[in-house]
C-alpha cells in the first residue's frame, strides 16, 4: 500500500497525481458511466470501487464479470468509460472484454499489477498497483493494492469534478495513510484465527454475510475459501439472507459476519439475530472495542476502526487467514491449489 500510495500525493502542490492517468483523466471526470471489467478477486474489487466512486464521483459504476461482458452485445455509449482490473494483466477474458469495448470506441483505464502486461499495453491509460509479485496463485496483496489505486482514481475524479469537500478528501487520504499500520495489527490476529480454523477446518460450508462496502468483502471471503480450502462458501449481502439463504442455516452453518461498525451496523445486528434465531454458528468481524456483536456470536474477530469506505482493505485480512489456515489444517496446497492456473489466459 505504501508503494501504491508513493509519490501520488504532490507535496509542492497539495494534489494528487496519478502520472499513469496521463490526458485522459478528464475523461473519467467527464464520463457519464463507468463500467468496470474483472474476474475473481479483480471483480470484487471492482465492486467495493463501485460504491466509491458512486459516494464521492457521482458517477453512475457498473460492475461486469468480464466473462460474461465478452460473450454478450454490450450497450458501449459515448461518455462510457471502462476500468479493466487484473493481477496478471494476463487474463483472457478480461483482454476479450477490453478489446471488445475499444471496438465499440471505449477508453480504456487498465488497474494492473504486472508492469508490462498484455492488459497494460492494451489500455489507452491506467495505474500499476505495484503489489510485488503474487507468490500463490490466489489473489491476496493484489485485492488491497487494487482497491488503493482505485479509492486514489476516484478520489482524483472527484476532487476535480468538485464532488468531495476538501476536508472529506483530506479526511481519507490521512486515513489512507494509516491503512498500511491497521493492515499490519490486522495480520496480528492470526493466532486468534487459528482457533477458529481449527474449530471449522471440517466444516462443509460456510456463509459469509456483510452490506454496503462489506458486501464484496464477504464475497472476496468465500471466494477465497473455495480457492484455496475446497470449501463450498458463499457470499452474499447479508440483506438479501431473507430471499433465500437464509433456509440453509442451522446449527452445522458456520456463518461469518463482517460488521465493523458503519452506517449498516444496527441492520447487520439484526441478522445476525437472525441467524442465532437458527442455531447458526456465528463468527464475526467488528471493529475494536465492539461491546454487542461479541456477545452475540461464538467466535469475535477485532480489526482497527477506519473509515467504512476504506474498511473493506483491513476487514478482508482476517478472512485470508482463515482460508489460509483452514487450508493448511486441510492439507491443501495454498500456493497452487488444484484446477487454478495463476493467469487464466483461455
Ligand atoms: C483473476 C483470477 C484471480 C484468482 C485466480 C484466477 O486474475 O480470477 O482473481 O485468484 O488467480 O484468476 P487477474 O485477472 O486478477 O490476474
Amino acid at each position: 500500500i505504501k508503494d501504491c500510495m508513493r509519490g501520488r500525493l504532490d507535496s509542492q502542490t497539495g494534489r494528487l497525481v496519478l502520472g499513469g492517468l496521463r490526458e485522459y483523466v478528464n475523461k473519467l471526470v467527464n464520463a457519464d458511466r463507468i463500467i468496470i471489467v474483472a474476474c475473481g478477486t479483480s471483480w470484487h474489487a471492482g465492486l467495493v470501487a463501485e460504491y466509491f466512486f458512486e459516494e464521492f464521483c457521482r458517477i453512475p459504476v457498473e460492475v461486469e464479470y468480464a466473462s460474461e461482458f465478452r460473450y454478450r452485445n454490450p450497450i458501449i455509449r459515448e461518455g462510457d468509460v471502462v476500468i479493466a482490473i487484473s493481477q496478471s494483466g494476463e487474463t483472457a477474458d478480461t483482454l476479450a472484454a477490453i478489446e471488445l469495448a475499444k471496438s465499440k470506441g471505449a477508453i480504456i483505464f487498465g488497474v494492473c499489477n504486472v508492469v508490462g502486461s498484455s492488459i497494460a499495453r492494451t489500455t489507452h491509460a491506467g495505474a500499476y498497483t505495484h503489489a510485488g509479485p503474487e507468490i500463490g496463485v490466489a489473489s491476496t496483496k493484489a485485492f488491497t493494492a487494487q482497491l488503493t489505486v482505485l479509492n486514489m482514481i476516484a478520489l482524483i475524479v472527484a476532487n476535480k469534478k468538485g464532488t468531495i469537500t476538501e476536508q472529506k478528501l483530506h479526511e481519507l487520504l490521512v486515513e489512507m495513510e494509516n491503512i498500511p499500520s491497521k493492515v499490519e495489527k490486522a495480520l496480528q490476529l492470526n493466532e486468534q484465527i487459528q482457533v477458529v480454523a481449527e474449530t471449522f477446518k471440517d466444516a462443509r460450508n460456510f456463509l459469509y454475510l456483510g452490506r454496503g462496502y462489506n458486501f464484496p468483502v464477504a464475497l472476496e471471503g468465500a471466494l477465497k475459501l473455495k480457492e484455496i480450502s475446497y470449501i463450498h462458501a458463499e457470499g452474499y449481502p447479508a440483506a438479501e439472507m431473507k430471499h433465500g439463504p437464509i433456509a440453509l442455516i442451522d446449527e452445522e452453518m458456520p456463518v461469518v459476519f463482517i460488521a465493523t461498525k458503519d452506517s449498516s451496523y444496527e441492520k447487520i445486528v439484526s441478522n445476525i439475530q437472525e441467524v442465532k434465531a437458527r442455531k447458526g454458528r456465528v463468527i464475526s468481524i467488528v471493529t475494536e472495542g465492539d461491546d454487542l456483536i461479541p456477545k452475540m456470536s461464538e467466535f469475535t474477530i477485532e480489526v482497527p476502526a477506519v473509515h467504512e469506505a476504506l474498511m473493506p482493505m483491513v476487514s478482508t485480512i482476517p478472512l485470508q487467514l482463515l482460508s489460509y489456515h483452514i487450508a493448511v489444517m486441510r492439507g491443501c496446497n495454498v500456493d497452487q491449489p488444484r484446477n487454478l492456473a495463476k493467469s487464466v489466459t483461455v
